[in-house]
């Protein structure tokens, strides 16, 4: 291992091609269009509340809308593709043709191939094209900028597979494969963002380490990739801030926290980050982005 994968900052930001590139860490705004995701919830099933969610990230400083149908929360059961198709199809569709730059959310060739077609951008495949076989080279034809994030499998069972000696090296290696096997699949290495997936088959003591050192992350493979990052309101910060009696603080008084990781995150480098509340991650961005220029290019 060389000394620089031991480093935690990345060098410069590392940015996929085909997207916007302002000078700072993105904002991804979510909505979830599911009835059961621990974040939001039954909050934006009807299309119409959906659309009116992502224009309102927009203007609070959201620059892409994360749309997804499917729960990933832990223990979640599958729901059908045709199902996840009706959930996301009417608000990609809405916030595409009002200009959004949308992101969908999904492990499915079909519902990408739909979500493209409607006027997504990017594909944000939180199996990283582990799920299914199709998606990658769906995303190669496409040329669209594509988000593979970790994976040990699906939800209902991800937690029994937090099992790790040293979870950064494993996660790196890993992802890794991941990414070769997309590139093999026909992906361009330039259009590839990596996630080190936080939550998904990783206990709290995982996350904390993988944020510690995005660097290591970003840098897997052929790197430096593009990092995103999507702590929101995940279950992790609520353990880090139990009330008097011990209870993990509730998943809506998370996004203080959501909020310094963002920061932390954007100033280590981060290409981009996935909220449920934008306005106040826009603004920890920002100060991160005016942390590093005052920092100068040498620092990382
Ligand atoms: N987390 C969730 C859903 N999708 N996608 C990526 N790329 N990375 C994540 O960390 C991620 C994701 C779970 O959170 P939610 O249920 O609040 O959307």
């Amino acid at each position: 291992m060389t000394s620089e994968a031991h480093t935690s900052a990345m060098p410069s930001r590392a940015r996929p091609a085909g997207l916007p590139a302002p000078p700072r860490c993105l904002v991804m705004g979510v909505v979830n269009v599911t009835p059961d995701s621990f974040s939001d919830g039954g909050a934006w099933l009807e299309p119409a509340a959906a659309v009116a969610h992502g224009l309102r990230l927009v203007a609070e400083g959201a620059d892409i809308v994360d749309v997804g149908g499917e729960s990933t929360r832990p223990g979640a059961a599958r729901v059908g593709e045709a199902e996840e198709l009706r959930r996301i199809g009417p608000v990609v569709s809405g916030l595409a043709a009002a200009g959004v730059l949308v992101s969908v959310d999904t492990m499915r060739s079909a519902v990408a191939e739909f979500a493209l077609g409607a006027g997504a951008r990017l594909v944000n495949d939180i199996s990283g094209g582990r799920a299914d076989p199709r998606l990658p080279r769906l995303v190669a034809g496409a040329g669209v900028p594509y988000v593979v994030a970790h994976w040990r499998g699906y939800s209902r069972e991800m937690q029994d597979r937090a099992v790790y000696h040293d979870v950064v090296r494993e996660v790196r290696d890993e992802l890794g494969r991941q990414v070769d096997a997309v590139v093999a699949a026909g992906v361009d290495p330039a259009m590839i963002v990596v996630d080190p997936a936080l939550g998904f088959a990783k206990l709290a003591g995982h996350n904390w380490s993988l944020l510690a050192r995005l660097g290591e992350i970003s840098r897997l493979g052929g790197g430096p990739f593009p990092v995103l990052v999507g702590a929101s309101r995940k279950s992790f910060l609520g353990r880090l801030l139990p009330d008097a009696g011990g209870e993990p603080r509730p998943v809506a008084e998370r996004d203080d926290a959501t909020v310094a990781v963002s920061a932390l995150a954007a100033a280590a480098g981060a290409w981009c980050v996935r909220v449920h509340a934008v306005a106040a991650n826009a603004d920890a961005v920002r100060v991160a982005a005016r942390w590093r220029d005052a920092r100068g290019p040498e620092s990382g």
